[in-house]
């Protein structure tokens, strides 16, 4: 297999970089963060996505040195840039149930020097619920550190809405099938009035995700949500790309 050859020895080559999608907070329109998002520079192959080969790197043992790497890389990327943005990674299953993920993350912000106040960690429900127990002692030992806890994909998962109350979730990012069909009566926006709803009367944040169209980011300016993150806004940039994004959206 030589995809999985490939892959061993990405990491050494230096062949993953990191991508960054902006955030934006709904009231003022501004700014406010970026979502790291892992691309594969494949000598020949071309860009590849997560899901073209994170199955394999997580059969093959690689998503925790992986992950410890996008880490570091985040943190060390968004030291560069106006200090009120915050980077924001996504923590895959594996490295949820890592009984040295707190180490791994207080190590990224001292090698950085970033701000813990600045760094989100990203949480699917399924990989929440598939380490409950582990889990939950290292969000709160993280939580303690300063670091955000966002719980993303919500609403495509099998958790109930307890764990809102159970985990010290700082925000709630809906996922992007909600917003598929936004409109006058639809369901989807039932349910993103609902939960953001929810969640603001719990102090949590929510972020709507999959923002396409300004007929969307319309409805959900309606609602009670924080955040929201879309191609409207912009798709995931190279790191290099940020510096002019960052200037034109001051
Ligand atoms: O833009 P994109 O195709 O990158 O995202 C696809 C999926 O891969 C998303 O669900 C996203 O959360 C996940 N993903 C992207 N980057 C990372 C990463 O660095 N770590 C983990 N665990 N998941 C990621
Ligand atoms: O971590 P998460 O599962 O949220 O990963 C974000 C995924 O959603 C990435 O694959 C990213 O490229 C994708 N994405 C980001 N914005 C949009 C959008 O506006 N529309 C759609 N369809 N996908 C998006
Ligand atoms: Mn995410
Ligand atoms: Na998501």
């Amino acid at each position: 297999r030589q995809l999985e050859l490939d892959l061993r020895a990405a990491l050494s080559r230096g062949e993953f970089v990191v991508h960054y999608q902006p955030m934006i907070e709904v009231k003022s329109g501004k700014l406010s963060g970026f979502e790291a998002l892992l691309r594969w520079e494949h000598p020949s192959r071309g860009l590849l996505m997560p899901m073209d080969f994170f199955d394999l790197a997580e059969e093959i043992g690689l998503l925790i040195p992986l992950g410890r790497w996008i880490l570091e890389q985040a943190c060390r990327d968004a030291c560069s840039w106006p200090e009120r943005l915050r980077v924001a990674v996504n923590v895959s299953a594996s490295q949820l149930a890592h009984p040295r993920l707190h180490e791994m993350v207080e190590n990224a912000l001292a090698a950085s020097q970033l701000a813990p106040t600045r760094l989100e960690l990203e949480i699917t429900e399924n990989a929440l619920l598939a380490n409950i127990e582990a889990a939950s002692a290292t969000l709160l030992k993280l939580k303690v550190s300063g670091v955000a806890i966002v719980m993303d994909d919500f609403g495509t998962g099998y958790s109930s809405l307890g764990y809102l109350r159970a985990f010290p979730f700082d925000k709630v990012k809906i996922d992007k099938s909600f917003v598929r069909d936004l409109g006058p009566n639809a369901e989807g926006n039932v349910l993103i009035s609902a939960i953001s709803q929810l969640c603001a009367r719990l102090g949590i944040g929510t972020t709507v995700e999959g923002i396409e169209t300004a007929v969307q980011l319309a409805h959900i300016k309606e609602e009670a949500c924080t955040e929201a993150q879309g191609y409207l806004f912009g798709e995931a940039l190279p790191a290099d790309g940020l510096a002019a994004f960052i200037r034109a959206h001051e």
